[in-house]
């Protein structure tokens, strides 16, 4: 059987959040990944993380990884590690391909600026960043990303500088409840403002509702329950290209219960599956043929 060979790169971001273990979140996935036989390549960020005065030095490293990896025109896995590596990630998606959409599965809308951000933390700014709203003076980050060419997915939790940027940049979000309402119609619409482009999709844990994936910093309520995210998905790649993917917010420290943890790794993963379906060969995709962890029925349920 021939098995996607996908750089799977880890990035044990943490110093944009305020949680212990956050870090370990990328380990985690990776022996998951080598429990169910996935075939990958690992490639690891190596830089020094300091906590006290956040150093970009961790995504600028990232950034030319993932950069490389992309343009080996090979799926990409990033693993977080909490969300602030998507400045890196997505600079070196944009980097490769300056035409990139950037779908943005997440209940939080991650740009604010330093100014707005009620809490400081840099894992509510990556997208501020991208856009060019907060400026990252380095000479690394060169690439920016038009508001036209993203969309959220599953957003419930704006801040109100947040929710005014989005109106003024017109940028295309969909919330939970919307996706509950009509799914059929969300899709389509996103299908057709991304169609026949290359899409990097960064999914955050907290996007799905906590009963399925409590394993995160900064749950919230009334969230995607897995069905929605892969109908999505499972369209998206039939009119579109889904190059780089990332799974982010996996905090195993958070939660004692083992299978809890494993429930909220496994959606990242199945996630990713489905990505990994549009290309013929592949012999993932089918969220049934995992035997652990204990599959939950809350997984196939649609709220
Ligand atoms: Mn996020």
């Amino acid at each position: 059987m021939i098995k996607n060979l996908f750089s799977f790169i880890e990035a044990p971001v943490y110093q944009g959040q305020k949680h212990f273990g956050a870090s370990l979140g990328p380990s985690f996935i990776r022996q998951c990944l080598i429990d169910q036989n996935y075939n990958f390549k690992t490639h690891s960020v190596v830089a020094s993380q300091c906590k006290v005065s956040p150093s970009f030095e961790i995504y600028e490293e990232l950034s030319y990884i993932v950069e490389r990896e992309v343009r080996r025109k090979q799926p990409v896995f990033i693993a977080g590690g909490d969300h602030s590596l998507s400045i890196g990630s997505v600079q070196g998606v944009l980097r490769a391909e300056p035409d990139v959409k950037v779908l943005w599965i997440d209940a939080h809308g991650d740009i604010n600026t330093k100014i707005s951000s009620l809490t400081g933390s840099i894992h509510g700014m990556p997208l501020a960043y991208l856009i060019g709203e907060e400026i990252l003076n380095e000479e690394w980050f060169s690439e920016y990303l038009k508001p036209e060419n993203l969309i959220y997915f599953g957003v419930r939790d704006l801040d109100k500088a947040e929710k005014l940027f989005l109106d003024k940049k017109k940028i295309t979000h969909y919330s939970s409840d919307d996706i509950r309402k009509d799914l059929t119609r969300v899709i389509y619409e996103i299908c057709d403002q991304f169609k026949n482009s290359k899409i990097h999709l960064s999914a955050d844990a907290d996007a799905f509702d906590p009963l399925l994936a409590p394993a995160t910093g900064v749950p919230v309520a009334n969230g995607l329950c897995y069905q929605q995210a892969r109908q999505l998905l499972n369209a998206l790649v039939k009119s579109s290209d889904i190059i780089s993917y990332e799974y982010v917010e996996l905090n195993p420290q958070l939660f004692t219960a083992t299978q809890d943890v494993f429930r909220a790794a496994q959606i990242g993963i199945d996630l990713f599956s489905e990505v990994l379906r549009q290309q013929k060969e592949s012999v993932y995709g089918s969220y049934d043929r995992f035997s652990y962890p204990a599959k939950s029925d809350l997984l196939h349920q649609n709220f």
